[in-house]
């Protein structure tokens, strides 16, 4: 399927196109420049975590290559850039003392960008914690989202000047649920009360972080990220309406009530454990719901759900497995239409942003070629089902396709690849997939719409 100008109608004109990636998955130099050491690499040093043993010490080596990576995302004509900044690169020990190399490495890559005409957005925080904060509690100690909040303000005191989008957390849900619950993410931990706590502080340090932005001179944006599925019930039946009602709080609402609503779902005692009293502190909900100026959503798959009559409380996935990535997550692009116009119907009238979409699949290169069709259909259904919400008059601002490069996918290693852009991992070199192509052309098109 082509894109036609006349599909772009419906797109505001300053839409945003952009690609996403994230400091651990791609910057290397880990021990370069005075940069501390964070929970990932703690993880992916710890055998058995991380598949084959990869870890992050190298990756992408952005930390000497991004020049040569702006440059590629320049000739793709790429106009927005999402990544993250290594909280332990500008404060090794999460807080205290500055360093001022990690400092002047993002001047460098914010400036870099901006010369070449591409808008940076900075995620504060995409898991990778110092690990002198974990040694400290992490994020089940309170202080963790006051350290959060200084590093914040030391961000937006830095680089506030050229950075007009701010996103706090990307995807607390990966945070919580893998990090401390399933133990397949840093710090590793598999228990309920210690995954309750941490959505907590994670959510204040949030709010925590949106006062120190709206103290500040900036005159940017701040919003969150947030993964999020669309849970369809597998019938109309009571039973079925309930499990996606529990799956729904699990995917879903355990961070949008919060965020929108100033208090939990009913049903997040049960999924993780009850909150003790005194934990929430007087006043904890009203910053956890400050206003934001943007939702970030990343969507990937859907869920089928199934009750159990025999057992309330169970739900079984029974999505459908006939089309999958190669991360096994069934594609459904309607489920992204479905989810962004819930969201402006349920939750906020705020803009939103797709800050990742994208898929991972087995690439194969012949001589110098990737023909990642795929990939390609992938993006496709998923870019028209935002022109869908567009049209049922959600208000979308941008699409950043996760993502720029092939990275480290956590605990997955070096085995998936994501990106429009292959990278051969023996000799650092980047070849553009024909997903990259396909991509320049989506945003020419868009852009001739606009003459
Ligand atoms: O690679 C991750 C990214 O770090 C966060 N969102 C999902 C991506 C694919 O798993």
């Amino acid at each position: 399927m082509e894109f036609t100008k006349e599909f772009f109608d419906r797109f505001p004109k300053d839409f945003r196109w952009g690609t996403a990636t994230a400091a651990y998955q791609i910057e290397g130099a880990v021990h370069e420049d005075g940069r501390g050491p964070s929970i990932w690499d703690t993880f992916s040093h710890t055998p058995g975590k991380v598949f084959q043993g990869d870890t992050g010490d190298v990756a992408c080596d952005h930390y000497h290559r991004f020049e040569q990576d702006f440059d590629l995302l320049m000739s793709l004509g790429i106009k927005d850039y999402r990544f993250s900044t290594a909280w332990s690169r500008v404060l090794p020990e999460g807080k205290g003392t500055v360093n001022k190399v990690g400092v002047a490495f993002y001047d460098r890559l914010i400036d870099s960008l901006l010369e070449r005409g591409i808008e940076p957005a900075v995620t504060l925080y995409h898991w990778d914690l110092p690990q002198a904060l974990e040694d400290r509690g992490g994020w089940r100690n309170r202080d963790t989202a006051f350290y959060f909040q200084e590093y914040a303000a030391l961000m937006f005191d830095r680089f506030g000047d050229r950075v007009k989008l701010w996103i706090t957390h990307n995807e607390p849900w990966c945070t919580t649920f893998l990090g401390h619950l399933m133990g397949e993410h840093a710090p590793g931990y598999q228990n309920g009360k210690m995954a309750r706590a941490v959505a907590h502080h994670v959510l204040l340090s949030h709010g925590l972080a949106v006062d120190a932005f709206r103290g500040h001179s900036s005159a940017g944006q701040i919003g969150i990220t947030l993964n999020l599925n669309t849970v369809y019930a597998a019938s109309s039946s009571d039973v079925d309406r309930r499990a996606q009602d529990y799956a729904d709080v699990m995917a879903n609402r355990i961070f949008l009530d919060p965020v929108f609503r100033g208090r939990y779902a009913e049903l997040t005692d049960a999924i993780l454990a009850p909150i003790e009293d005194g934990f929430i502190h007087p006043g904890d909900m009203e910053v956890i719901s400050r206003p934001i100026d943007f939702l970030g959503i990343n969507y990937y798959s859907y869920v089928v759900a199934a009750g159990d009559p025999e057992n309330p409380g169970v739900v079984n996935d029974v999505t459908p497995r006939t089309d999958v990535t190669d991360m096994g997550w069934p594609v459904n692009a309607k489920g992204l239409t479905d989810l962004l116009q819930r969201l402006s119907q349920e939750y906020t009238t705020i803009p939103l942003m797709v800050t990742e979409n994208g898929a991972a699949y087995a690439d194969h290169k012949v001589e110098d070629r990737i023909a990642d069709t795929d990939r390609i259909r992938y993006l496709e259904q998923h870019i028209q089902a935002v022109g869908d919400a567009l049209s049922a008059g959600v208000d979308v601002r941008g699409y950043y396709l996760w993502s720029f490069m092939d990275n480290f996918e956590w605990a997955f290693g070096y085995s998936k690849r994501f990106g429009v852009i292959f990278l051969d991992y023996e000799t650092q070199r980047r070849i553009p997939k024909d997903s990259a192509y396909w991509y320049r052309n989506l945003i020419r098109t868009f852009q001739a719409r606009l003459g």
